[in-house]
């Protein structure tokens, strides 16, 4: 039995594993572990990016704010996520197509493998798999009705996600857009640069979740574009008994920012 750790900031997360699953290096270095108490892990580049123990809130948080703040979401694209516990969420939804984009292919297929949280939602008939870098793909899209994006943090081959350019073409593509935003309390520079980019939308805000495996759990979002929480309880019954986590309680508690997080957004 054997110990992982992820370190940020003089700290770490210590999680026991009871063996890998499977490991490879291609565009990214991919680990898969069997953990003691959470489950499924999956690794990124050394720092985690699920367990089957908390991946439902981080996915459901960042795939039904979004949705539900559109009225009528039916074109999604999702920008990263290969493990395909974001795509899960989204067809949930009565959408005609879901675009996932991803650049690293292993991602998807030792996900699908290995790790199976996407509950076959790759077979789905609605979704098309893209294999490209997110920027570029933004770039030349057609418009969509929410983009989502699910991006590892930005060192390595998500960097591009996170520049002005990535949210000029975001603005341009879509008429709601969210993306995962990082610690706010042990990334801030992270989220500074998200917050600093995410301008180029007139309209955006931020909401947070508590996902105990990732650095010290608080967690941020940033919801952008031409978004709204007027009819929360309507949109939810086609939502129904279908979340583990989510309802419009806590779609508006999670937008209730404490002080010093409101001084780093404004
Ligand atoms: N991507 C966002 C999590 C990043 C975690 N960062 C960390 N552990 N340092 C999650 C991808 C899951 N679909």
């Amino acid at each position: 039995m054997d110990w992982f750790v992820e370190y940020y900031n003089g700290c770490g997360l210590t999680i026991k594993v009871r063996r890998k699953i499977y490991e490879v290096s291609g565009v990214q270095k991919i680990e898969i572990y069997e953990t003691e108490s959470f489950g499924k892990m999956l690794v990124i580049d050394g720092k985690i990016q699920l367990t089957e123990f908390d991946e439902a809130i981080y996915h459901e948080m960042l795939v039904h704010v979004p949705m539900l703040s559109h009225t009528h979401p039916k074109k999604v694209a999702i920008i990263g996520g290969g493990d395909g516990g974001a795509l899960r969420e989204v067809l949930k939804h009565d959408v005609d197509r879901a675009v996932l984009v991803d650049i690293d292919r292993n991602v998807i297929d030792l996900c699908r493998k290995y790790v199976g949280i996407d509950e076959r939602a790759f077979d789905d008939e609605r979704v098309e798999v893209v294999i490209s870098d997110g920027k570029e793909f933004l770039a030349n899209c057609e418009r969509f009705d929410v983009v989502i994006v699910d991006s590892t943090d930005p060192v390595g081959v998500s960097d591009t996600l996170f520049d002005k350019e990535f949210f000029e073409f975001a603005a341009k593509k879509c008429d709601v857009f969210c993306c995962q935003s990082q610690s706010p309390l042990v990334q801030k520079e992270y989220f500074k640069i998200l917050i600093e980019n995410s301008r180029v939308f007139e309209k955006r805000r931020v909401y947070t979740s508590c996902i105990p495996t990732y650095p010290l759990a608080l967690w941020s979002f940033i919801i952008a574009g031409n978004f709204d929480f007027d009819r929360l309880e309507e949109r939810f019954e086609r939502l129904r008994g279908k979340t583990k986590h989510y309802n419009p309680e806590v779609h508006r508690a999670a937008f209730a920012l404490p002080e010093w997080l409101k001084k780093e957004v404004e």
